[in-house]
């Protein structure tokens, strides 16, 4: 697979793709507001069909919560507010009435859920609590927008939120939420590392945030989920309070975890080629499609073998699709291979012949044929194939990205020249980080989840460096 367009001018790529592959339509009159395609849409309830099944498999209940807060709500917690005021989104008026209180279009939702958590909660009996909706919120960026990556109506925000009797639990949860998130983007094959984002880049309300990020073509990083910790500063301002045991209350502890359909950009970027798409399975709304190659006059086996065959595969609990269109073969294959289709089987007159089909691969364009009796194990295991050496491809590509460096110069040639992410000691300090930000040109993604303690000393102070830390361009 060649990923040479997809590298050089991956925007371009993006938004060719959005279209050809029946995505997305980017042209809706409001901007960062986009409408999501058949092909598209159902390839996003594949991907968050994984991510349902591991909140509820973990515990968590699904809800959905109201989409307006009224501001005297919104405004409770200072931070929070700092952080988004900028973001929201107001309706002031209901038909020609002007509202007595403005209502918010949620830009996330913990105003809105914990009042009612407030409700909710009274004895340590209560808890813990650990819900999730999926749902769209409003945000008004004002960094370039873009679909899917950077929405002012982000559609399909995933958002997880619980409480707990004892800061413990509330640390346990976070290590649930990101061992979910991994296994998450494991299943999609997106590489990602994981780091404590610095003091300055915590969630609004957090007092600390982890962040997964993975690398665009382009080599800039992308954030693709995060997961907050957001100790009791919640608690205290909507007065989430459980009586324990011994008859006394206390405020709970809160974490809070979410991911958008920022995920299938990362899906669409981490196995795509210069073709176009090119989809994990158990993503793909079409796994396998069938092509019949009609020869004049020996058009009647190649079509009812093309349909038997359908019929097979579909009772094995496969997503196949019989392309009988009046096209010719080369245009569907190409149309197929552009939508990412896994498989493709050709059916011709010589398999017909042979009591065989043609299967071939859409990442490595192998050709093979499949005796009919044993084509349901084999396509579920070409399948199985398929994801395990597309995770392997996007990740080694991924390692690769990574470079340790110990000086501005080398952080720069990574992260500008080349693209991709640095690892670097550093002391810890705010300055420092600053410092190191401005001189590469680059944002500090944080310091390694679970990292080893670093060797060498902090490029800017010379100070022995107490933590090693990610830098690359963003997005
Ligand atoms: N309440 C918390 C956790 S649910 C929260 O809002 N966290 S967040 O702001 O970090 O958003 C969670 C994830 O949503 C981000 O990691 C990012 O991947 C995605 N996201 C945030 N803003 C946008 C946006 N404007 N467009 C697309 N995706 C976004
Ligand atoms: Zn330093």
């Amino acid at each position: 697979m060649k990923r040479e367009r997809l590298q050089k001018n991956f925007s371009e790529w993006f938004s060719g793709i959005l279209r050809n592959a029946d995505i997305m339509e980017t042209r809706y009159p409001v901007k960062g507001l986009f409408v999501w395609l058949p092909h598209g849409l159902k390839l996003r309830n594949h991907v968050f069909a994984i991510m349902r099944g591991l909140l509820e498999r973990s515990g968590h209940q699904e809800v959905l919560f109201p989409q307006l807060i009224p501001e005297n709500i919104f405004r409770k917690e200072a931070e929070h507010i700092r952080g988004f005021e900028e973001q929201v989104y107001w309706v002031t008026h209901g038909g020609k009435d002007k509202l007595d209180v403005k209502l918010a279009l949620r830009p996330t939702s913990e105003t809105s859920i914990y009042p009612m958590f407030a409700l909710w909660i009274r004895s340590h009996a209560d808890l813990p609590i650990k819900i999730y909706q999926i749902v769209n919120i409003f945000r008004y960026e004002t960094k370039m927008t873009k679909p899917m990556i950077r929405l002012r109506e982000v559609t399909t925000f995933k958002e997880a939120h619980t409480a707990h009797a004892k800061p413990e639990e509330a640390e346990a949860q976070v290590r649930e939420a990101v061992h979910i998130y991994k296994r998450f983007f494991d299943e999609l094959g997106v590489p990602y590392v994981v780091t404590k984002r610095p003091q300055w880049d915590t969630f609004a309300g957090a007092e600390y945030s982890i962040a997964f990020d993975t690398l665009a073509p382009d080599g800039r990083t992308l954030q693709i989920g995060t997961v907050h910790n957001l100790g009791q500063n919640f608690a205290k301002v909507y007065e989430l309070k459980y009586e324990a045991p011994n008859g006394k209350h206390h405020y709970v502890y809160q974490a809070c975890y979410g991911v958008s359909e920022r995920v299938i950009a990362a899906v669409m970027m981490a196995h795509g080629d210069d073709v176009g798409l090119c989809l994990p399975p158990n993503v793909a709304p079409i796994q396998v499609v069938i092509v019949p190659i009609p020869y004049k006059g020996r058009e009647v086996p190649v079509e009812q073998i093309g349909a038997a065959v359908k019929n097979e595969l579909a009772a094995a609990g496969l997503r196949v699709h019989l392309d009988e269109r009046d096209l010719r073969p080369g245009n569907k294959f190409y149309y197929w291979e552009r939508r990412g289709v896994p498989l493709r089987l050709e059916v011709g007159p010589e398999d017909v012949k042979k009591e065989q089909v043609t299967v071939v691969r859409r990442d490595t364009s192998e050709k093979q044929a499949i005796a009919k009796g044993a084509l349901k194990t084999k396509v579920k295991q070409l399948l199985e194939e398929i994801t395990g050496d597309l995770r392997e491809r996007a990740w080694k590509s991924f390692h690769e990205s990574i470079e340790e460096a110990s000086d501005t110069e080398t952080i720069k040639r990574v992260i500008e020249k080349r693209g991709g992410i640095a690892r670097m000691p550093w002391c810890g300090g705010k300055a420092c980080g600053k410092a190191l930000e401005e001189q590469t040109g680059g944002d500090l993604l944080g310091e390694e989840f679970d990292g080893k303690t670093p060797s060498g000393a902090c490029p800017i102070c010379s100070k022995r460096a107490k933590v090693s830390v990610l830098i690359a361009r963003t997005y």
